[in-house]
């Protein structure tokens, strides 16, 4: 009873965060507010099997979840609504992320991983609706590794012998989404511990049910996933969320059925409720009719538990009404020492500028515009960063011409501020563990007079052996990866000598074979998720952009996958296989480590680099390039080229022309061609886009050359543009320049097919010929007459 009563006194507790936490966002003190009311019973009863070594994956309704396992406090459900920029106040997301997106650190200080198996782990929130669910596929797809894989038998800070569940929480709207239908599917045929919990309220947001749900319910859609004494399926449990002890019953049943035997459980919990509507963007009156308004609140699963515990005789109503006092007094109390600690934290800088705008008014420079600065920013009622930030900034324009103690004080201020906030909102963005990429340098690849020249894809093949070999965590698997070692043979032979559960199979689903390589990463393996060719990579965009490239930065440091994503893109066949979207990485995954080698071998040295670091990545390899015949490395397994290190394929003195992939060879090419006609180019192959030449060694060759050509097979001003920025602004390098920039690229449209498709689609040798000549010509025309 002990236990019955304190489980009430969380849930009213739960409940009045964020009946308060509403109030605060009203009274302008946070921005925006979601909140995990109508949820409380169910979130308690899934805490009580949740165990030391689990994961979850879920969403913004799970508050009352994270208390109840004690990974969450009060305060710091309260820092994250007000935005506390504090690891230690917010420790999911130091105030990064909007409030209700829960994480637990799985990394300590120094970026390395704690032991997962005595901390109960949530991996890290993100918004867009069933996008944790390819995740969780991951996280429940590592427990079968770790029990079923001899290999990973000694990882036990990572695993005790594949006992955990992934537990998954989504709203029963998100279960229209296609990421939700791979992801069951998925564990279904992977019979993995996958404890899906579907928070059932009836909407999305003010959308009922029947414009979601096939037969209103997700349990009756999906009942032919039901397992029988034949056919192995999920598990499928239905309860009402207001229903204490038959969730606490179920709860135990799915544990058992999913963490013994690995069988995947659809868990629905029915009849939850949405006592202050969707979020603080509306009411929910707008479009509840009056009935159901009233329905929910008859059944509140607070009101019915309390109901329940004065049937049963448990306690007095005057004693259960002590129980809920004592709970709304604890949670207003944390969120008064929430706003303390933030708003202390806030209202130190805002003093110091007060002060030094006091000064400068003192020393009676432009006064009267100062003062009016100054008096903006002591009248702020809510204060924050950027009222301080701003009346900085403003101040110093006033103040350029002085040279007193204000402007000094002034400008350091400003010089603090500046690292202050890069680490407060842009810091993390890759590793700064001192297993960064970044940290890992070149080992030479080494040949001999033995050294065999073979196919491209023998080169792969001969890497990837070597990773298998070297380290347990690695594992690759994709479709058609396993059996025939990938349609380009890649891995082929090593499922046969490294076993099905390194190099896999997988059903076409790229969203969810992203999603099982963040799982798997996030819990300490070092996967190789391949999708087949780039073209179909934005099917698992969306995974990639939201979940893996912002994991380090959302959760400052907390968590890490390092997935490296493979391949294959550039030059080949028609709209679909001839992929070389670049500029739509670039803009979509800052936070992953973009390569594009030239070759097999540039290839195997990046696939060494990335399995050292703990960084994600994406290794586009070239299309065309696996029957190229090119010299086997001795020390396949060991050499590492490192990032952001351009290689210059050809010296030149006239022009400088920047490529990557396999456009390398159809520069150079061309660059042979311009030679006999009396134009030296000098050819660099970037190697990686992000990051992207980081000693800047294409100003160098610029300054020799004072001319620049951008070529690569994306749309006009894709990729192009990204380098162009980097080599013109950044790297300064219009400095140096006697001709304007030029770009070759593919066509606006996407390549058509067969070999005249491809010459008129994409950048041919020709193209890149004319146009390089084409300067030359500007800048010389009697040197060379216009074609
Ligand atoms: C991909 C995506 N589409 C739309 C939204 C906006 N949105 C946020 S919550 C929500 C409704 C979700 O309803 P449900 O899954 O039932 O969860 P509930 O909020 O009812 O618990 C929508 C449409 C989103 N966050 N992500
Ligand atoms: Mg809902």
């Amino acid at each position: 009873m002990k236990e019955i009563l304190s489980d009430y006194r969380l849930a009213v507790e739960s409940r009045e965060a964020s009946l308060i936490g509403r109030r605060e966002v009203f009274m302008g003190k946070a921005k925006f507010g979601i909140f995990g009311d109508g949820k409380e019973v169910a979130q308690i009863a899934m805490a009580k099997v949740f165990r030391k070594g689990d994961f979850r994956a879920g969403y913004y309704r799970d508050q009352t979840f994270m208390f109840a396992i004690g990974e969450l406090t009060v305060q710091q459900y309260f820092a994250q609504l007000y935005a506390h920029t504090s690891l230690e106040a917010d420790p999911a997301s130091a105030g990064r992320l909007m409030n209700g997106h829960y994480a637990t650190r799985f990394l300590n200080d120094q970026g390395v991983f704690v032991d997962l198996t005595k901390t109960k782990n949530s991996s890290a929130d993100i918004s867009p609706t069933a996008g944790q669910m390819p995740r969780l596929l991951g996280l429940a797809y590592a427990s079968k590794l770790f029990r079923d894989s001899p290999v990973l038998k000694d990882f036990t800070t990572l695993s005790t012998n594949g006992n955990e569940i992934a537990f998954g929480t989504i709203g029963n709207a998100s279960t229209s989404e296609g990421m939700f239908f791979e992801a069951v599917n998925a564990a279904g045929v992977l019979q993995v511990p996958m404890l899906i919990s579907v928070w059932d309220d009836d909407y999305g947001i003010s959308v009922p049910q029947e414009y979601h749900t096939t037969k209103l319910s997700i349990s009756k859609a999906l009942s032919g996933l039901q397992r029988n004494e034949t056919e192995k399926g999920f598990e499928i449990i239905t309860v009402k969320g207001w229903d204490y002890m038959a969730l606490i019953e179920a709860y135990q049943r799915a544990d058992v059925i999913c963490r013994e035997e690995h069988v995947p459980v659809l868990f629905h919990v029915q009849e939850m409720t949405q006592p202050q509507g969707h979020s603080t963007s509306g009411s929910h009156e707008r479009y509840k009719s009056k009935e159901r308004l009233e329905w929910e609140v008859e059944n509140d699963c607070i009101r019915r538990m309390r109901q329940w515990i004065l049937g049963e005789g448990m306690v007095l109503p005057e004693e259960i009404d002590a129980i809920e006092k004592e709970g709304k007094a604890s949670a207003r109390q944390a969120k008064e020492r929430a706003w303390k600690a933030f708003t202390n934290d806030v209202k130190k800088d805002q003093n110091k500028v007060t002060a030094i705008l006091e000064t400068a008014i003192r020393e009676g420079i432009h006064t009267e515009e100062i003062l009016r600065i100054k008096n903006d920013l002591v009248r702020a009622i809510n204060p924050t960063r950027l009222e301080t930030m701003r009346a900085a900034r403003k101040a110093i324009r006033f103040l350029v011409t002085g040279n007193g103690e204000a402007r000094t004080r002034l400008l350091e201020w400003l010089k603090e501020a500046e690292i202050d906030n890069f680490d407060r909102y842009s810091s993390h963005v890759y590793s700064i563990s001192t297993e960064s990429a970044l940290n890992v340098g070149r080992v030479e690849a080494v040949y001999s007079d033995s050294s065999p020249l073979i196919d491209g894809r023998e080169v792969l093949q001969a890497c990837f052996d070597a990773a298998l070999s070297r380290d347990p965590r690695v594992l690759a698997f994709g479709e058609d990866v396993g059996k025939i070692g990938d349609v380009n043979q890649g891995f082929a032979g090593l499922q046969k000598k490294h076993g099905e559960l390194r190099v896999t199979d997988t059903g076409i689903r790229e969203c969810t074979i992203v999603g099982q390589g963040i799982g798997v990463a996030l819990r300490g393996l070092k996967p190789i998720a391949e999708i087949q060719y780039l073209d179909y990579l934005i099917y698992a965009l969306p995974t990639l952009s939201d979940d893996l490239a912002c994991l380090y930065y959302r959760t400052k440091g907390g968590q890490k996958a390092p997935l490296i994503v493979r391949t294959r893109g550039h030059r080949l066949e028609g709209v679909w296989h001839a992929g070389s979207q670049v500029g739509m990485l670039l803009s979509s995954l800052r936070g992953m480590y973009i390569i594009s080698p030239r070759n097999m071998t540039q290839a195997a040295g990046f696939y060494n680099t990335m399995l050292k670091s703990d960084d994600p990545s994406i290794i586009i390899e070239c299309l065309n390039g696996y029957r190229l015949k090119e010299r086997l490395p001795d020390n396949i397994g060991e050499f590492t080229i490192p990032l952001g290190v351009p290689d210059i394929l050809r010296q030149g003195t006239d022009v400088t022309i920047v490529t990557y992939g396999s456009m390398c060879r159809i520069v150079m090419e061309a660059a042979e061609d311009l030679e006999q006609f009396g134009i030296s180019c000098e050819v660099i192959d970037a190697q990686t886009l992000l990051p992207f030449d980081i000693h800047h060694s294409i100003l160098e060759s610029i300054k020799k050359t004072n001319r620049i050509v951008f070529a690569d097979e994306d749309v006009p001003g894709g990729a192009t543009g990204f380098m162009m920025h980097k080599v013109l602004e950044e790297q300064g390098a219009y400095h140096y320049l006697d001709s304007k920039p030029v770009t070759v690229t593919a066509k606006e449209h996407r390549p058509a097919y067969a070999s005249d498709g491809d010459y008129f689609s994409k950048p041919n040798e020709e193209d890149v010929f004319d146009k390089v000549y084409a300067l030359m010509s500007e800048a010389d025309p009697l040197r060379f007459p216009g074609l």
